[in-house]
């Protein structure tokens, strides 16, 4: 018999639900506007206005082995890089448009550079390629709520132009799927009401993934992707559904289930300030530990998080970025044990954090300090013994004297007395490992 759809996908899925972190890298020209990557919409700028980024584009800095380590060191798994944004500009050689790295000052092809610089780290590779496209003159323009020109008449278009745009997409895709080895993840951006699903002639783009790229995944973004709107949340998803849900800048209240119960895969996908793109005024960055917490609670529902970067226009990550990524890349060298290969455990959410699973391995991620043992709901009898999993240092699971009012709950000591109150000593530490 025939794999069905979803056993197929949770077969095609396994090392992305085992990475649990990755990095997404938005940038392109609008890092020298500086304002984030939807600038040429929200100020309605004409190509013109545009094309000065075009001719300036000379990122010197651009090491991708160096971004490459840093998220390797953060203890991510996978990175995925916008090939092309919704301006239009590509980071690759295409064959089909001269707007592209090679025409700048860059004067190369740097997708190519990321590829190889990630895969050299270990990592795995997905390219972002935006659906949307502002700078082609067969997409839609005057009347289509995000382009650029939608206000504009002189940029009105004929339907009929349209297929040219698909003959156009589908071809870009045809070089990434053939120029650049094996990618794990093509990541499409995005449907909306007017443009989903077979108006991408989405079948068609299958059949050539299919063919070209059997075992990458691609996101759910072929279809509308308003909440629980597309065939991914169904049991019977169209070819075109996608691999994983991709919830953008919220973590689900409760993961992801199809309405017949089953898990999807998912991935949030997270920034670190509040662009996607290089926004050098936007200071409103988050701390490692919020990232930290966010990352627990994504595994502790079976998700993924897909944290961003947006380099500047010499191709840097922000120091802050940076800063981030290193805190949160120590705490992973320590309890990444607790995240990788991790999934939910199936119990209720503790009062004082999260849990997290490996086949018998319970993690219990505490965000708050205790007064007197850390209580472990329903688990009493079921747990063998503790261990601090930062240090391998011992718990102890001794029953305080009151424990008859909780028969059914563990107690995981971390001193003796037993009724010391624990002060996490660093918040973000304290990560119990249960057998
Ligand atoms: O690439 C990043 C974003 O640029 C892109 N997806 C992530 C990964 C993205 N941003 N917004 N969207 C996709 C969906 C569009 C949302 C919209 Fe709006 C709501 C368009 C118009 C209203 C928010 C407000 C975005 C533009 C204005």
């Amino acid at each position: 018999m025939q794999p069905s759809i979803l056993e197929e996908r949770h077969a095609r899925t396994a090392w992305f639900r085992e990475a649990r972190f990755g990095m997404f890298i938005h940038w392109g020209l609008y890092a020298i506007p500086a304002r984030g990557e939807w600038v040429r919409s929200f100020e309605r700028m004409p190509v013109e206005a545009y094309q000065p980024y075009f001719d300036q584009f000379d990122p010197t800095g651009y090491e991708p082995a160096a971004w490459a380590k840093a998220a390797k060191q953060a203890g991510m798994k996978y990175a995925v890089l916008t090939a092309k944004h919704h301006d239009g500009f590509c980071l690759f050689d295409s064959a089909l448009t001269d707007y592209k790295a090679t025409n700048t000052p860059a004067g190369r092809d740097l997708v190519r550079e990321f590829v190889e610089a990630f895969r050299a780290e270990g990592l795995k590779v997905g390219l972002y390629y935006s659906l949307l496209d502002w700078h082609h003159p067969d997409y839609p323009a005057y009347g289509d709520k995000h382009h650029p020109m939608r206000d504009d008449p002189a940029y009105a278009r004929d339907p009929q132009q349209f297929d040219r745009y698909l003959d156009y997409m589908h071809g870009q895709i045809r070089e990434l799927l053939t120029g650049y080895g094996k990618l794990d993840i093509m990541w499409f951006d995005f449907s909306y009401d007017e443009l989903s699903g077979e108006k991408w002639r989405a079948t068609e783009l299958m059949n050539m993934i299919g063919e070209l790229q059997p075992e990458m995944l691609i996101d759910n973004r072929l279809e509308v992707n308003g909440e629980r709107q597309s065939s991914i949340y169904t049991d019977e998803p169209l070819a075109y559904a996608g691999d994983f849900a991709s919830p953008e800048q919220i973590v689900p209240p409760a993961g992801i289930t199809s309405n017949g119960g089953q898990p999807i895969p998912w991935e949030a996908c997270i920034t670190l300030n509040n662009n996607w793109g290089y926004a050098p005024a936007d200071k409103a960055y988050k701390s490692a530990t919020t990232v930290i917490r966010k990352l627990v609670e994504c595994v502790s529902k079976n998700g993924n998080m897909l944290l961003n970067v947006g380099p500047d226009a010499k191709g840097r990550i922000p120091d802050e970025s940076l800063a981030i990524l290193r805190e949160v890349g120590e705490w992973v060298a320590r309890n990444g044990d607790s995240i990788h290969g991790c999934g939910g455990a199936d119990l209720e959410k503790p009062e004082w954090g999260r849990y997290t699973r490996r086949g018998n391995k319970l993690y219990a991620h505490l965000f708050e300090p205790s007064i007197g043992a850390v209580l472990l709901q329903g688990l009493e009898g079921r747990i063998k013994q503790a261990r601090l999993l930062a240090d391998g240092s011992e718990l102890h699971l001794a029953r305080p004297w009151n424990a008859e009012l909780f028969p059914n709950d563990a107690f995981v000591n971390f001193a003796q007395p037993i009724h010391a109150t624990y002060e996490l000593p660093d918040a973000r530490d304290t990560v119990l490992e249960l057998e």
